[in-house]
């Protein structure tokens, strides 16, 4: 009779056990972006005296998985230790073999890990390490890094991100069409490392054609990212014939003509995480596809009075029919407040 496993909280850890845990839920959140279809997961080991041994992340799709690479790093250290992981240990052989096995091999003794593996081939691994003798405990902790991957698999398709940058009434650009830093630097900067960390970045024509956004993840200076997001187009105007020396043009991108063409085609690209980022008729058609699975609001500090709301054509007539998200955070960037939601009730 396999056992259940031991559900644990945060204060049940010791302090070397939490300091690895940050370890691990650090790991996890530098790989992001780097990953999918993969999670990216992280891992930490301590050796049975408790000390910090290895630490690592998911590399690349058929690269190693974050517990090979912080068991690699902690060599014979982990003889009788402790892995923390930020998802389930796999114990299937996909492009790599099992993480169960690998623990197993190396000694370790105890493994705590956060979230399940919802994928069925990877599942169970929990079960197999205790079959092996090893003490299995899950942490109750959400790792919001694993969010968008976890909701992916549930799903079927790519979580869906709308990013929206509005003045306090609500308005992306004034009467007159003036829409540029709407919001102050700290956001901006904020907006680049979030691109860097997502699968690809969605905007419409109309935005494409209006704004020739050139769509990369830039540091303050400049810089590129070492991590760039795919562009995405959606709806028909031919981009190239248009623009055939614009930013889309010169960096490259993919286009299709709606969003459900788009949604059964990108699975095939292994795309886990997509944020939509304008304009404000491409958001409300994601709306009211009943797709938006997230959204992230920078709120300036301005009143427009008119212009053009962050979101139109929403298919809402009533407020019963308004789309309801649930507050998860709130960061204060210089003036703006970035404000992040889930959708409420995800079916
Ligand atoms: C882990 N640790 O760091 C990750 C896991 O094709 P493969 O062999 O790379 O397996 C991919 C699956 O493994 C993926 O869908 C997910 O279920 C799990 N990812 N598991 O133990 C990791 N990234
Ligand atoms: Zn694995």
């Amino acid at each position: 009779m396999p056992q259940p496993t031991a559900l644990i909280t945060p204060g049940d850890l010791s302090p070397a056990e939490a300091h690895a845990l940050e370890q691990a839920l650090q790991a996890g959140a530098l790989v992001k972006g780097t990953t999918s279809p993969n999670p990216p997961v992280g891992a930490a080991i301590l050796s049975a005296e408790g000390e910090l041994c290895g630490v690592g992340g998911t590399q690349p799709t058929g690269g190693p998985h974050a517990e090979i690479i912080a068991l690699a790093q902690a060599g014979s250290m982990s003889r009788g230790g402790t892995a923390i992981v930020t998802l389930e240990p796999c114990r299937h052989t996909g492009r790599t073999g099992p993480c169960t096995q690998a623990l197993h091999k190396a000694g370790i003794a105890k493994v705590i890990f956060i979230h399940a593996d919802p994928m069925r081939e990877a599942a169970g691994g929990a079960q197999e390490l205790q079959a092996q003798g090893i003490k299995v405990a899950q942490l109750q902790l959400e790792v919001p890094e694993l969010q968008p991957w976890l909701s992916s698999v549930r799903l079927g398709r790519p979580h869906i991100t709308l990013k929206i940058a509005q003045t306090l009434d609500g308005f992306t650009s004034a009467a007159d069409g003036t829409s540029q830093w709407i919001t102050g630097p700290a956001a901006r900067e904020n907006v680049h490392q979030d691109r860097c960390t997502r699968d690809a970045i969605i905007i419409g024509t109309g935005t494409a054609l209006a704004d020739n956004p050139s769509l990369t993840a830039r540091t303050p200076s400049g810089e590129l990212y070492p991590e760039q997001p795919l562009r995405i187009v959606i709806g028909s105007r031919p981009i190239n014939e248009l623009m055939p020396q614009g930013n889309l043009a010169e960096l490259g991108f993919l286009q299709f003509p709606d969003i459900p063409s788009m949604l059964s085609e990108i699975e095939s690209l292994g795309l886990r995480d997509v944020l939509v980022e304008g304009g404000p008729r491409l958001a409300g058609s994601f709306l009211q596809a009943r797709v938006v699975d997230a959204l992230r609001v920078y709120i300036a500090p301005k009143l427009l009075g008119s212009g053009t709301p962050s979101t139109l054509g929403a298919g809402v007539n009533t407020l019963i029919e308004a789309h309801e998200f649930e507050l998860r955070s709130t960061t204060v960037l210089g003036e703006d407040i970035l404000a992040l939601y889930q959708r409420r009730n995800p079916s």
